[in-house]
């Protein structure tokens, strides 16, 4: 089984609020449906959830009167980016279902301390392919929070042990500075703990969830839930059906403990 993550950069244009991309989503929808693989599918929330999360720091939980409405909008712009979501999946033949971490999670200071994961198991046994994705959830100590894509990556990986954890993003993998600003860089196709230390910390980030560095702590962790852990550019026809077979395409690899 593989899980994968449709990163909100790749199914969302991040820089327009609320901007669907439909080819992308149709594109990858159909490699996924393609490669006879069973399937947990997450995905993030992009321009649908990034930029009123912020606005209204429901990141943080409670902290000043009127985030409510932060709230309710985000709820509902990244539920109506799932349905565009579903529908591509469905309409390219995936079984899917969409399970909302809004209603199946708890998080405590904003870490996820409950999944109704038996929802998620008795989709799958019956051949149906879960689906969810980053939202905004309920926190037991500060009213609620944001339930990030990567959470649910975490919490699926530990209870369905995948063969690859595949994050599909809008770049070929982690790179050792930024490669825009500096010739000298290089993708880095084995990820372990130093690579933390050895990235430089400047990079800026516009998600309420965290940079590279969050991203790549999430990696490590799934990985030991996992036979590996890869990080894709989706935006390359053809890297997550290679992923999905089980090739192994352009892109940052952490190798993992299990399986
Ligand atoms: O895009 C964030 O999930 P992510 C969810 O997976 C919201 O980091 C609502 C901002």
């Amino acid at each position: 089984m593989m899980l994968v993550k449709l990163g909100g950069s790749v199914i969302t244009d991040k820089s327009r609020y609320r901007t669907f991309r439909p080819e992308a989503v149709h594109r990858l929808a159909k490699e996924m449906a393609g490669s006879g693989q069973r399937l947990l599918v997450v995905h993030g929330a992009g321009s649908y959830g990034h930029v009123i999360a912020k606005k209204y720091d429901l990141h943080m939980g409670r902290k000043r009167p009127g985030q409510e409405k932060g709230v309710a909008h985000v709820s509902w712009d990244v539920r109506e980016l799932d349905t565009l979501v579903i529908e591509a999946l469905v309409h390219e033949g995936l079984d899917a279902v969409s399970l909302v971490p809004g209603s199946c999670t708890m998080l405590s200071d904003g870490k996820l301390t409950s999944v109704d994961l038996d929802k998620f198991r008795r989709y799958y046994d019956m051949g149906v392919t879960p689906v969810t994705f980053g939202d905004v959830a309920l926190d037991d100590r500060r009213e609620f929070g944001i339930c990030s894509g990567d959470q649910m990556m975490e919490a699926l990986a530990r209870e369905f042990r995948p063969e690859r954890a595949i994050f599909v993003t809008d770049v070929d993998g982690v790179f050792s500075c930024d490669p825009h600003l500096d010739t000298e860089c290089h993708l880095i196709d084995e990820i372990d703990q130093s690579t933390l230390s050895s990235l430089p910390r400047s990079e800026r980030c516009d998600d309420v969830t965290g940079s590279i560095y969050a991203k790549i702590e999430y990696m490590l962790g799934i990985a030991s839930f996992a036979k590996e852990c890869l990080i894709i550019n989706g935006n390359v026809p053809g890297r997550l059906a290679a992923a999905l077979r089980g090739e192994l395409p352009l892109c940052s690899r952490v190798r993992g403990g299990k399986v």
